[in-house]
């Protein structure tokens, strides 16, 4: 059955046959009707049914063994090409190019249509060949399920399956048609449709994986490779369908992501991932430290002076206003026993750029800013995403 005349061995439903060196034609498998029973001579071509096979001899006659319930395995006279078995019925090319079948014809299977054939496949309960002229392929029989519904085009090929018929087409593409519920001719799917965005850094890792809408088909050894564009620098995709790493660079990366399982069935799918590029990264330093400076006399006061400097130390312009927040706090945390001193606002800072906010308080009387710190923290309420959100907090050495 199918499109196994050109190779030596034939795989029936459940037994198979082989035309080995000098023309023996040995079979095994399945034998309840004596299907694996092959006759002597010298066979130049072997097909493999349900219950039944035929061969061609050398001399050009037809021979059958098996179930003959419906004449399946008793073959007409005259010069055959080749023979093709299906289900209950066989088929056979002629030397003139006429197709000629045998046996059940039920569903008209049997019945060849007249005109010129160089292939003939018999499937299980319809049968398909390929026109000499124009590469047309014909079909006949049972079409429940639309597989003698040959398309239009040119075919090198045709081979009749169970419930449905494939084709190669001139172009050297295989189409199938009819059944296509039992995995015979496969769709693959990679999944998911899309991938998550990422950005510089931060961990990347997704799975891949492809599946087939036939319900009896399962992928076997899916190998997976990206066939054109390039990934993220820093991302690989293994053979396993896991695309991981950690993007080194930002930009909006399309890829196609190629999956072949071991049927050399492939599908593809293109993606798009956004690396978001560097973000800005605020923090700053106390510098000088923090002084008190006191005068005496008539006038005596002490007075708080202090220098903070902010930094963008990220990789991206600080575009928002953000506020800095001067505290006075006796230890070397904020916390709410804290004394706010200042609060400035902030805006724009380029990458590198600096702001220098100077402090100046004239203390109470009485009071003593000795050994007490000032904290400063930048980006205070979080208006700007940064890089890194744990170095706003700046605390002084402590006053003198
Ligand atoms: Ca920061
Ligand atoms: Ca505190
Ligand atoms: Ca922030």
């Amino acid at each position: 059955m199918g499109g196994e005349e050109d190779t030596p061995i034939s795989a029936g439903f459940f037994h198979n046959c082989e035309v080995r060196n000098g023309g023996k034609v040995a079979c095994w498998g399945g034998n309840l009707f004596g299907e694996s029973n092959a006759p002597g001579g010298i066979f130049v071509q072997v097909s493999a049914g349900l219950f039944h096979t035929c061969g061609v001899l050398s001399d050009g006659s037809a021979v059958c063994w098996g179930e003959d319930s419906a004449g399946q395995s008793s073959p007409p006279g005259g010069i055959f090409v080749h023979v093709s078995v299906g289900g209950s019925h066989s088929c056979g090319l002629h030397d003139t190019g006429s197709v000629e079948c045998w046996g059940d014809n039920g569903e008209g299977q049997a019945d060849a249509p007249g005109g010129f054939f160089d292939q003939v496949s018999a499937g299980f309960v319809h049968t398909c060949a390929v026109r000499p002229n124009n590469r047309h392929v014909k079909c006949w029989g049972d079409n429940s399920y639309g597989q003698a519904d040959a398309p239009a085009g040119t075919f090198a090929q045709v081979s009749a399956g169970n419930r449905h018929s494939c084709g190669v087409r001139t172009d050297g593409s295989v189409e199938c048609w009819g059944d296509n519920n039992a995995g015979q001719a496969p769709e693959l799917t990679l999944t998911p449709a899309s991938l998550p965005n990422s950005k510089v850094g931060a961990t990347y890792s997704q799975s891949l994986s492809v599946s087939a809408d036939g319900l009896l088909y399962t992928p076997p050894s899916p190998t997976f490779s990206v066939s054109t564009g390039s990934l993220p620098a820093g991302l690989s995709l293994s053979a396993g369908g896991v695309l991981s790493g950690s993007p080194s660079s930002g930009g909006v990366f399309n890829f196609t992501v190629l999956v072949e399982d071991a049927n050399s069935f492939i599908a593809t799918r293109s993606y798009t991932v956004k690396v978001a590029g560097p973000v800005p990264d605020l923090t700053g330093t106390w510098k000088p430290a923090p002084s008190q400076t006191c005068i005496t006399g008539k006038k005596a006061k002490c007075t708080l002076s202090g220098t903070f400097t902010v930094v963008n130390q990220g990789g991206k312009k600080v575009t928002k206003a953000f506020d800095v927040r001067i505290y006075l706090s006796t230890d070397a945390t904020v916390d709410a026993g804290d004394v706010l001193l200042q609060t400035s606002t902030l805006a724009p800072l380029k990458v590198g750029g600096q702001k220098k906010l100077s402090l100046s308080k004239v203390l109470a009387k009485n009071t003593s800013v000795v050994g007490k710190r000032l904290i400063a923290v930048v980006d205070a309420g979080d208006a700007v995403k940064e890089s890194d959100e744990t170095n706003n907090v700046i605390v002084s050495a402590p006053v003198p």
